[in-house]
């Protein structure tokens, strides 16, 4: 009877103990700060395009898919009746920095910024969001808090690299070795693609060396040049992964010159620009990862919520696919960049 006491006595102190010990119920949450009411102009909730002056600092003229992509906000502001303040960085991170800041000392109302790099913004986003400019990052991603920002809108890079592996893993089913030309060294684009790669590629793929093109076909061919010097094509490696189509035909040019036939190696690259459509027909490339560059209608169309005052997502991806050799041709003259 005593014992029963004692346990029962014991049991109840241990339960207070542990109630006492135990951490605190956590407090509501707070409601995230949300661009249901960050960025609102002063027009809303009536603001029509007619209102809208969006800052666009371009990060540069580096690729087809560049020039397709400015094409989009050009023409969607035209279309709509905004106006658009453009800028070509020419891939110069302090350029775009600049730029954003006259157009915060001019008041724009919005800023549609595509990074050139992921790091370095903390700045310049804390100094548009003090003056009440909301910013929409476009196509590759910023490595600031995305507190700091309203929203991404752009593609999911890690699966377009993660996609070109599964390519390799069809086009080299007995393992091999690889060689990858990447993009601008620090860009979303570059960082996100190499790392979705890796993580998709099968273990009996080697990536034999890595180098940056920049995206662009003139530092793209040196690499190729450089990388035929080192490895013998066919024998050390079995084909190459280039981050854009750009690139890729750079790389062609440099193939070309030492005599590799389409065909002698396997190439994978992103984007489905018109090029790399004509590099699928014309049998050197195997595969192409799209990536669209048309992100200006849907830039605008967010802007003006933000600018009304209503809820946008966080995060909006783009509808991607793959595109094959097997209806390149078929596909080409339907191409829009
Ligand atoms: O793939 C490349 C361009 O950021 C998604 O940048 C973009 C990339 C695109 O130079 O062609």
């Amino acid at each position: 009877m005593f014992r029963i006491k004692t346990v029962v006595f014991l049991i109840v102190i241990g339960a207070v103990v542990l109630a006492a010990c135990a951490p605190a119920a956590p407090a509501a949450p707070q409601q995230p700060a949300s661009a249901q009411t960050f960025g609102a102009a002063k027009c809303a909730p009536n603001c029509t395009y007619k209102d809208m002056v969006m800052c666009f600092p371009q990060l540069g003229a580096e690729s087809d898919w560049r020039t397709a992509d400015t094409a989009s906000f050009k023409s969607e502001a035209t279309k709509d009746g905004f106006q658009l303040v453009f800028s070509d960085a020419q891939q110069k991170q302090e350029n775009q920095i600049s730029a954003i800041r006259a157009c915060i000392q001019q008041g724009v109302s919005v800023i549609a910024l595509p990074p050139v790099v992921e790091d370095g913004w903390d700045a310049v986003l804390t100094e548009a969001k003090n003056a009440n400019i909301p910013v929409i990052v476009v196509d590759r991603s910023v490595s600031a808090d995305p507190s700091m920002y309203v929203s991404h809108i752009g593609s999911d890079m890690e699966l377009e690299g993660k996609r070109a592996a599964a390519e390799f893993n069809k086009l080299l089913p007995n393992g091999g070795a690889i060689l990858e030309v990447s993009g601008t060294t620090g860009s979303g684009a570059a960082v996100g693609r190499a790392k979705g790669f890796r993580e998709a590629l099968n273990s009996n793929i080697k990536i034999l060396d890595s180098q940056t093109g920049n995206f662009t076909r003139a530092e793209a061919l040196p690499v190729v040049q450089a990388f035929l010097q080192k490895y013998k094509a066919g024998a050390d490696f079995q084909g190459i992964f280039f981050h854009n189509d750009d690139m890729g035909i750079g790389g062609i040019e440099a193939l070309k010159a030492a005599g590799v036939k389409p065909g002698d190696l396997k190439i994978v690259s992103v984007d489905g620009t018109r090029g790399g459509f004509q590099a699928m027909v014309d049998g050197w490339f195997q595969a192409d990862v799209e990536c669209n560059p048309l992100l200006g209608p849907q830039v605008a169309e967010m802007a003006l919520k933000i600018m009304n005052g209503q809820s946008v997502d966080k995060n909006v991806l783009t509808n991607e696919t793959v595109y094959y050799p097997d209806n390149a041709a078929q596909l080409l003259p339907t191409r829009q960049y």
